[in-house]
């Protein structure tokens, strides 16, 4: 345990991450310096209390600190962060910080695509065998909040960007589900997003656990770089957990029946191995896990099923932010897709997803301010239309769908094109998808 009394933190960025820091900095006697780009907080920052820097991020403000804590969203290669390093200041990412407080254990897990569908199944199943457990981290609850819970297991989603900012975050359990390329607007290239990715394994021994993916080329390259004992799940190749004849196997014990797996898709099938493998490390009884498997209702926004009309099916995946997890949603759905793609460009190759889309779309619909590099990408003999917003997608969707036929909002891209995040964008889809089933009812 720190004592935080009287010593000067200073935060970068003041946000969800960095207002949770400076709350429990001050609850615990410590000095709290923020230092943020946005001009706009300054009222509360004086009612804090805080010593404070808006509009920009300077090492001299922080120059008195003897700790850092910075927020996700700043890039860690800013000049100014050089020179505080060049001072010999510590600059922490949150998690690291919120590590120093909590006694129970750290379940981690990463990766590019799953991350919060598997934190929230590994959290649902432990809560209902009757462990002390808190969900936090990057699905949307700063760690930090709730270091002095009394918990067994703290289950964690991590970002890269959190990851990147760690000295001694140590995971009993790590769980990296994926790398594919994603976030290439902030890294240099594709092995800086992943060994950053690869961090959960940094303090890592031999008494902890690295739960893998056999199928991920990048985990499989760099094995050798893991030193916690090592379980693995595939859905191609017999392994520690795999799927044989319908059902998903740990060593050899049936876990659950594959149709019994209420979520769509290939990839959730993965992100249910995945949990299985931290599970059994943590002794909890097949029955409990099959149990908690069918009882997880899944999250909004990831190939949610949102309304059928006329046999048309319509599917919010708006989480979809990355060509990786679009390309997944395709593979679970054979055929007569109408995809509705776009939003802001994270710097991906959206060539790579030619081959699926002509095997399983009829009709791509584009939207956002990538549209014109989609269309570069994507071979001109697939049949496109560009729109103006979601309203215009979803109609001409309808108007071009059939009984059969699959609506998709999986957009391979980021949000903040035309929203303030994911969510609002696919929570707008929703209304519009229930709008046009009441006028279909209506008339
Ligand atoms: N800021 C600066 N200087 C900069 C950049 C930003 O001062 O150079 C300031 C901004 O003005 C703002 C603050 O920093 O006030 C923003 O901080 P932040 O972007 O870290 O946002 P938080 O609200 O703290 O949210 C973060 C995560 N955001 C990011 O990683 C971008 C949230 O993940 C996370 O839920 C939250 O911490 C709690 O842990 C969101 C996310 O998009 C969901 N994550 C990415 C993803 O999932 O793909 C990684
Ligand atoms: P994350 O927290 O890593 O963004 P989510 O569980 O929120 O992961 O899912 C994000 C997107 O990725 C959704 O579109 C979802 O359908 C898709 N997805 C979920 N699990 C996987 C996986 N194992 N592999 C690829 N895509 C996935």
């Amino acid at each position: 345990m720190y004592d935080l009394r009287n010593r000067k933190i200073g935060i970068i960025g003041y946000s969800r991450t960095g207002k949770a820091a400076a709350d429990f900095v001050k609850r615990k006697g410590g000095i709290v310096y923020i230092s943020d780009i946005n001009k706009k907080i300054e009222k509360e920052l004086k009612e804090k209390g805080y010593k404070y820097e808006l509009g920009k991020n300077s090492s001299d403000f922080l120059r008195e600190t003897e700790l850092i804590i910075i927020s996700p969203g700043v890039k860690s290669d800013l000049p100014f962060l050089k020179e505080l390093k060049e001072k010999g200041k510590k600059i922490i990412s949150e998690i690291e910080f919120a590590s120093y407080f909590i006694k129970g254990r750290i379940i981690g897990i990463t990766g590019s695509n799953g991350k919060s569908t598997v934190t929230s199944l590994i959290y649902h199943i432990l809560k209902e065998s009757g462990k002390k457990v808190e969900i936090v981290g990057n699905i949307g609850f700063p760690f930090i909040d709730y270091v002095e819970n009394d918990a067994d297991y703290f289950v964690v989603e991590l970002s890269s960007f959190q990851l990147e900012n760690i000295s001694r975050f140590k995971p009993y359990i790590s769980i990296l589900l994926n790398v594919t390329p994603d976030h290439l607007d902030r890294y240099d290239d594709f092995n800086e997003y992943g060994f950053a990715k690869f961090n959960i394994f940094k303090n890592q021994d031999e008494n902890d656990y690295a739960v893998l993916n056999k199928e991920d080329d990048f985990t499989m390259k760099n094995l050798d770089k893991i030193r916690a004992l090592k379980i693995f799940f595939s859905i191609e190749k017999q392994t520690d957990i795999y799927g044989k004849e319908g059902k998903i196997l740990y060593k050899g014990e049936k876990i659950i029946d594959i149709k019994d797996i209420p979520l769509i898709g290939i990839h959730n099938i993965e992100n249910v191995m995945a949990a299985i493998g931290c599970l059994k490390i943590i002794d909890i009884d097949n029955k409990k896990i099959e149990e908690g498997i069918k009882t997880f209702k899944g999250l909004e926004h990831r190939t949610e099923k949102c309304g059928e009309r006329n046999g048309v099916i319509f599917i919010n995946d708006s989480k979809a932010t990355n060509i990786d997890a679009t390309y997944k949603a395709l593979k679970s759905f054979k055929s007569n897709v109408i995809l509705i793609l776009g939003g802001k460009d994270k710097g991906g190759d959206f060539a790579s997803l030619n081959k699926i889309i002509k095997e399983r779309v009829k009709l791509v619909i584009l939207i956002g301010a990538s549209k014109e590099k989609i269309k570069k990408q994507l071979d001109s003999n697939i049949p496109m239309i560009e729109v103006g917003g979601m309203k215009e997608a979803v109609e001409k969707s309808y108007e071009n769908s059939e009984s059969g036929d699959v609506v998709l909002l999986s957009p391979a891209c980021a949000s903040f094109d035309m929203y303030d995040n994911f969510e609002e964008r696919g929570k707008d889809f929703k209304s519009l998808v229930e709008n046009l089933i009441r006028e279909g009812k209506n008339g």
